[in-house]
């Protein structure tokens, strides 16, 4: 059922690290062409990093793991490709449609392939003034057992709700070289991480003893954005306060609300905050490569 390309199949019957990549934020995430061009840089920053890019997505209902070049560009730039979540997978397959992965249908479909680690930018979470509204990231970050790397939650949620939520779920969350959960644009929260790593061998000790004691559920590794794209908190939040006051009114909801989010938000803040996205990305991306190859050692 799931299609893995022969460079991935090869890296991981081989013991080479890999890193699962999502292609949400490429097809709704990101702005034409900027998309492409980073979900190029992705892969190659994972190369640089001594890892095997595995970008995941859904073409013409195969659920596909390690796009080739022209797979990639067929997701950052025909329109129509579905938003997946792991309970829109089935619904992708049977009807022979493309698809991009969000991070729960990316874990799912890695975890199937033998991917141990994954970068994205921002999980999903709880929406701000819509507490029902709960990505179905979370429930797959409480089941699947992974490494997934990530500058925190999208500032768009409620972090607060959003990180009570990670500690229902039983989800590990583990701070690079901070004691603060980042803020996706900022450096932080004001909300804590239960344990810090320092490195990529600390991190992958952590993954051996979740291994060991067969604990379900993911670790979330977050790293928090480089200091010199990251948006100051106060200013980020009018822009976040002024995006969601437009989707209120224009009754943005679902499936939708998301990426519409990040748009306006990119929008008022002249692009700063796609920068920060892109910046932060990368980072995480370089980071998640020196994980696996931790996991890889040994
Ligand atoms: N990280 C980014 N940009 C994105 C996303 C993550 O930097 O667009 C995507 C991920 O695919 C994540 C999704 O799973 O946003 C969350 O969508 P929702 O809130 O609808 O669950
Ligand atoms: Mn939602």
């Amino acid at each position: 059922m799931i299609r893995i390309s022969d460079e991935v199949k090869h890296a991981l019957s081989s013991g080479q690290p890999v890193v699962a990549l999502e292609s949400t934020l490429l097809a709704h995430g990101l702005p034409h062409p900027r998309n492409l061009e980073v979900g190029r840089a992705l892969e190659a920053d994972v190369w640089a990093g001594g890892a095997v890019p595995a970008t995941i997505a859904v073409l013409g209902g195969r659920p596909t793991v390690g796009l080739t070049a022209d797979e990639m560009e067929r997701i950052a730039t025909r329109s129509g490709a579905l938003k997946l979540s792991t309970r829109d997978l089935p619904i992708a397959v049977a009807e022979g449609r493309d698809g991009a992965t969000t991070v729960a249908a990316t874990m799912w479909l890695a975890a199937r392939a033998g991917v141990r680690v994954f970068a994205t930018g921002g999980i999903g979470g709880v929406h701000r003034g819509e507490p029902r509204d709960v990505s179905a990231d979370l429930t797959e970050l409480g089941r699947t057992p992974m490494v997934v790397v990530c500058a925190g939650a999208k500032a768009i949620l409620d972090l607060p709700a959003t990180r009570e939520a990670l500690e229902t779920y039983g989800v590990l969350v583990a701070g690079w070289e901070t004691d603060e959960l980042p803020a996706f644009y900022s450096i932080g929260s004001g909300l804590g991480v239960d344990v810090r790593v320092e490195d990529a061998a600390a991190a992958a000790a952590l993954w051996r003893s979740h291994r060991a004691l067969e604990s379900p559920g993911a670790i979330l590794l977050c790293v928090p954005p480089p200091a010199e794209l990251a948006l100051p908190t106060a200013e980020v939040e009018a822009q976040i306060a002024s995006a969601l006051r437009r989707a209120a009114a224009e009754g943005i909801r679902g499936k939708e609300i998301t990426p519409f989010l990040l748009r306006e938000v990119a929008r008022l803040t002249g692009g700063r905050s796609l920068e920060a996205n892109v910046g932060l990305l990368r980072n995480n991306v370089a980071i998640a490569a020196r994980v696996a190859v931790a996991l890889s050692e040994r």
